[in-house]
């Protein structure tokens, strides 16, 4: 596969010069409120996540329709900084960004990126009334070919999010060129196209107000490569939480992407916002493929669910694999979504149980799958 050594080198100077930026980056502790939480009794029954595809086509409209509502809606942020969010969909693309060196290549990725979403689709039930749940995208249906992949229902024109952009060189050398992308400019169909100004964050660690277009960069066979179910299996074949973790988020690498560098590169590419690693949650695309890794780690917490809803492990800080710097994440860790959110302050082991719905007004999240993975 292409990429080899060049993006490895080039991902790293990228890396190593973000993070040093993220450490002068302070990160807004929320008042709690509204949003996942504690809710003291009040009986909840899980939301059942499904996978695109299997929403009615109303159901579908329905969803888009609330993600377009908290595309307009005005931002909260305002009361704790100054930045560029503009519309209450910013408000978490900005935290995210934020964040970003907090909370990739760590032990609380995959906890952090359940509680994520989990406030995504509080936001949109709560602010846009939308009564259905976050759906996922079971990518492993579409990898099975690169014309499947490309003919997904997820970027269906008119019951999906849109398809690809128009093609965008690139230099030949450039260490983030995905191998085999096919797209790169502004989405040109579905329900984001024609809007130069949908994204207003970014490109990567930028917080200032930048109206942009939607991107998307397709990388067909690099979708198919590590977005399989032969990857899933692999990935849902490790026996502790720690390379568990790993196997998902793969490395700085397109040679080791993994199903979540699959699904953020094969959609994102070079140009798309999904290839982007502090500003990809501006593609709304970003909360199915994340509902989908939380919906492998939930397969993968069901295969032995006792030992599993408390086994945590992995670095606090970024790649520390090796605990040179700090410990390990422990079910004690503060997750944080920041104060625009307006998400309550949790820990890593109160996101263990997508089920723990009221358990004495102590449970966080209420929701369940449809439909897990087997091995
Ligand atoms: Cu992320």
């Amino acid at each position: 596969m292409a990429g080899g050594m060049g993006s490895r080198l080039g991902t790293w100077a990228v890396l190593v010069l973000c993070w040093t930026t993220a450490l002068t980056c302070a990160v807004p502790v929320g008042p709690g409120g509204p949003g996942p939480g504690p809710k003291p009794g009040k009986p909840e029954k899980p939301l059942v996540r499904k996978e695109w595809r299997t929403l009615s086509t109303p159901e579908k409209r329905s969803y888009i329709t609330a993600v377009k509502c908290l595309l307009a809606k005005p931002s909260q942020t305002t009361p704790f900084n100054t930045t560029g969010t503009f519309s209450r969909y910013d408000d978490l693309v900005y935290t995210h960004i934020q964040q970003t060196f907090q909370m990739h290549y760590t032990g609380h990725f995959l906890a952090w990126h359940r509680y994520f979403t989990a406030v995504y689709e509080s936001l949109l039930r709560d602010e846009c009334g939308y009564t259905g749940a976050q759906p996922y995208w079971d990518w492993t249906l579409d990898a099975v070919s690169p014309a499947a992949y490309v003919a997904s229902p997820v970027f269906d024109p008119v019951t999906g999010f849109g398809g690809n952009g128009p093609w965008v060189e690139t230099a030949p050398d450039d260490p983030f060129n995905v191998p085999g992308r096919t797209g790169g400019g502004c989405v040109s169909d579905g329900p984001f196209a024609g809007a130069d100004d949908l994204v207003h964050l970014g490109p990567g660690d930028s917080v200032a107000y930048n109206p942009q277009c939607l991107r998307r960069d397709l990388s067909p066979s690099f979708a198919s490569r590590w977005l399989s179910l032969d990857q899933t299996r692999l990935t849902l074949s490790q026996g502790d939480f720690g390379w568990f973790s790993r196997v998902v988020e793969g490395m700085p690498s397109f040679d080791a992407s993994g199903i979540h560098g699959g699904g953020h590169y094969g959609v994102g590419g070079r140009w798309g916002q999904m290839g982007d690693l502090y500003a990809s949650p501006c593609d709304p695309i970003f909360f199915l493929h994340h509902a989908n890794l939380d919906r492998v780690w939930w397969s993968w917490q069901k295969m032995d669910l006792k030992k599993r809803l408390t086994d945590i492990s992995g670095p606090i800080e970024l790649m520390d694999y090796g605990n040179e710097k700090t410990g390990n994440v422990t079910l004690a860790f503060p997750v944080s979504m920041g104060g625009p959110t307006t998400a309550a302050d949790v820990t890593v082991g109160d996101l263990m149980d997508i089920k723990a719905c009221g358990k004495g007004g102590k449970g966080v999240l209420c929701y369940d799958y449809d439909r897990v993975y087997t091995l």
